[in-house]
């Protein structure tokens, strides 16, 4: 085999001459990465749900402290709607997800959802 010399690429195909190998025209993106859209996840308040039962959610779905967890309870029950997280799309979706299994396993009406940032 003789060496290869500067002009392969081009009998090759990787030239501008758009052959099936082309290569050439591959070019590289102007930004490098998207970042993910962000998803706020929010508690609704309810008449019936029992506190606790909030707070525990809050400690165990969205990894609060006791402290954290009581906090954005009592914000829902007097605001009447408060934000647990901000996340990725499908971390959200996840979340939202085991609060309301959890709620509907233990058939309390608590609603919980996610809205883009
Ligand atoms: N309002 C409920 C009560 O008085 C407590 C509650 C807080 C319910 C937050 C839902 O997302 C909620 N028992």
């Amino acid at each position: 085999m003789p060496p290869r010399g500067a002009d392969d690429d081009r009998k090759a195909g990787n030239g501008d001459g758009g052959s099936k190998n082309d290569t050439a025209t591959i070019t590289k993106p102007k930004t490098r990465s998207k970042r993910p859209s962000l998803y706020r996840v929010l508690l609704l308040n309810d008449d019936y749900t029992p506190m606790e039962f909030v707070v525990l959610v809050l400690q165990d779905v969205f990894n609060k402290t006791r402290e954290e967890a009581m906090r954005i309870m009592l914000h829902v029950h007097n605001q009447g709607v408060g934000e647990c997280g901000v996340y990725p799309f499908e971390v959200a979706e996840t979340k939202v997800t085991r609060v309301m299994d959890a709620a509907r396993k233990n058939q309390h009406p608590l609603q919980c959802v996610m809205e883009k940032q």
